[in-house]
């Protein structure tokens, strides 16, 4: 039988809010977020919401990302709904300062790593389901506005490098080509504007390349990044 389980396609964009000016960071794992948060948090006017990954790792004692990358068919529904979780509260959250930059949205969460776990056959469609509704309603009922989505872009192969670097032990066994679906999922979604809508402009920041020349290339984008609000 065939299901249709999101309404993303006729659902229009988030309803105005009086929020603050809210900028998305998005992009695959390891594509450089949290560099980029770090260098904009020095801004005067910017308050920081980073990905509370720590809390996934420990929900009451349990490690839902570990358990979900140990085992996705048995645990991806706890953990993505975590995840879910701690995104509403990310977005519901109000910023002392003019622009709120926060870590990846309910959005890619969505989009991308839901997504690409029930096409990869790591999830089970009825956790696909029940995930489906639960964003669904959450998309109409909460005020999730995003103004501006910056996009890393890197291809899989740097993304696969950094992850080596960093060593966060959960990770060691993501396989190339997972990366490649979750590259492939973001591209559609932000560049080719398939199958999911994106809900505001996006800028495209390309970082396949050192440290130095990152930090060269959000500062190029500064301005357009923190005064388009203006
Ligand atoms: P990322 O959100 O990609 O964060 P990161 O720290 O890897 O980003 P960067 O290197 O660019 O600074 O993912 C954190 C971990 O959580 C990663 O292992 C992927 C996983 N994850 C999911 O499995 N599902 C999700 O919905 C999200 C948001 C993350």
């Amino acid at each position: 039988r065939e299901r249709n389980y999101d309404n993303v396609q006729t659902a229009s964009r988030p309803k105005p809010s009086k929020k603050k000016y809210t900028v998305a960071v998005e992009g695959n794992i390891g594509c450089g977020k949290s560099t980029f948060l770090n260098y904009f948090k020095k801004a005067h006017n910017v308050e920081v919401f980073p990905e509370p990954v720590d809390k996934w790792k420990d929900v009451h004692g349990f490690n839902t990302l570990e358990k979900m990358y140990n085992d996705a068919q048995r645990w991806s529904l706890a953990f993505q709904s975590f995840v879910q979780l701690t995104m509403v509260d990310i977005h519901s959250k109000e910023s002392e300062h003019g622009i709120k930059l926060i870590e990846r949205s309910l959005y890619s969460a969505r989009y991308c790593f839901v997504e690409n776990l029930y096409r990869s056959n790591l999830m089970p469609e009825v956790d696909y389901a029940v995930l489906s509704e639960f964003y669904n309603w959450i998309q109409e009922n909460q005020d999730m506005h995003v103004d501006l989505i910056v996009y890393l872009q890197a291809t899989p192969k740097t993304c696969q490098d950094r992850i080596r670097a960093r060593n966060r032990h959960e990770e060691q066994s993501v396989p190339i080509e997972y990366l490649q679906s979750l590259h492939d999922l973001h591209e559609d979604w932000l560049i080719h504007q398939k199958k999911f809508k994106v809900p505001c402009p996006v800028l495209v920041i390309n970082t396949d390349c050192d440290l130095q020349e990152m930090y060269k290339r959000f500062d190029k984008q500064k301005d357009s990044i923190l005064l388009r609000n203006k």
